[in-house]
């Protein structure tokens, strides 16, 4: 994916939409509202670059459409030049609606995961085209899923994590293939459970967050490592986790958003160094915070 290296987080404060984001410095910085009114759906609001040209839009999942805000620029603009309907139809999958580039052209598209399937809406620059099915299959024996790109091919690959083993349906640009398993146990942090590229290799690798400490599974294109320690001691957000590039090296950083704070644990390619304080004061949004590029995690569920 070619974004450029930000990081954002979105809030509503009241009815107003703001987001934070970092150039390429090493702290958060303010900007001015960028959507005025209320600017999200039941399925939350996100951020993503839709049309592959650095800048993020501002994406919602109401009930029965898609809606997007974008400018060719930072910043999501006025809700009444900017806002569009991107699809006309509900996309919110039972199991997780994913942000996340499935056909490899640089640009994200929506990918859907529901008990007997994956449905995915590719990004048109405008709009999104009618969602197509890419797999058909039981998703209901697994407990959690996530999009990343764990080949290293550009598209973005569905992982299921189920009770006994990690799988991986890796995208052909058109369609998932079968799933392989890509390690014969689970994999699961009792923190958190996180897919993406920390070793800066293009393949998103796996990362377990434990209360006293994180470990990640490299991805070898086609199965994970072993798992090895990268920080000891807490590292958990007391509101959220994200993995995510924040200063733009291209290995994904853990960013700890706290009451308090936002700490940035900047990956090495080896280890989480320790925590530099990004931004002071508390930042989360009443309906939800996400960075762009999204997370890998799960965005929005349906109702
Ligand atoms: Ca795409
Ligand atoms: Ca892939
Ligand atoms: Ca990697
Ligand atoms: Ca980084």
């Amino acid at each position: 994916m070619n974004f450029k290296a930000f990081v954002g987080a979105n809030e509503v404060r009241g009815d107003q939409y703001f987001l934070f984001r970092t150039g390429y410095k090493y702290r958060l910085l303010s900007l001015p509202p960028f959507v005025g009114g209320g600017f999200y759906g039941v399925g939350g609001a996100f951020a993503a670059d839709l049309v592959g040209d650095g800048f993020a839009a501002a994406i919602i999942f109401p009930i029965d459409y898609v809606g997007v805000a974008h400018t060719a620029g930072p910043g999501f603009g006025n809700a009444d030049d900017n806002v569009g309907a991107w699809l006309l139809q509900t996309f919110l999958g039972g199991h997780g609606t994913f942000l996340a580039d499935a056909d490899g052209d640089g640009d994200v598209d929506l990918v859907a995961v529901n008990d007997d399937g994956v449905w995915v809406a590719l990004s048109t620059m405008f709009n999104f085209a009618t969602p197509a099915e890419w797999y058909i299959g039981d998703f209901k024996i697994y407990g959690s899923f996530f999009a990343a790109d764990m080949d290293g091919d550009g598209a973005a690959d569905l992982i299921a994590v189920g009770p006994s083993t990690v799988d991986v349906f890796s995208s052909t640009g058109s369609r998932l293939r079968a799933p392989t398993h890509w390690r014969s146990s689970t994999f699961a942090g009792t923190a958190g459970t996180f897919f993406a590229d920390v070793d800066g290799d293009g393949r998103a690798d796996a990362i377990r967050v434990e209360p006293n400490g994180t470990w990640v599974a490299l991805s070898s294109g086609h199965d994970l490592g072993k798992d090895l320690p990268w920080l000891t001691g807490a590292i958990a957000g007391e509101t959220a986790s994200y993995l995510a590039d924040v200063d733009g090296d291209g290995r994904a950083d853990f960013v700890a958003v706290n009451l308090a704070d936002i700490r940035v644990f900047r990956s090495t390619g080896q280890t989480f160094s320790p925590a530099e304080i990004w931004y002071h004061g508390r930042f989360a949004g009443a309906q939800n915070t996400t960075t762009a590029p999204p997370p890998t995690s799960y965005c929005a569920k349906a109702l």
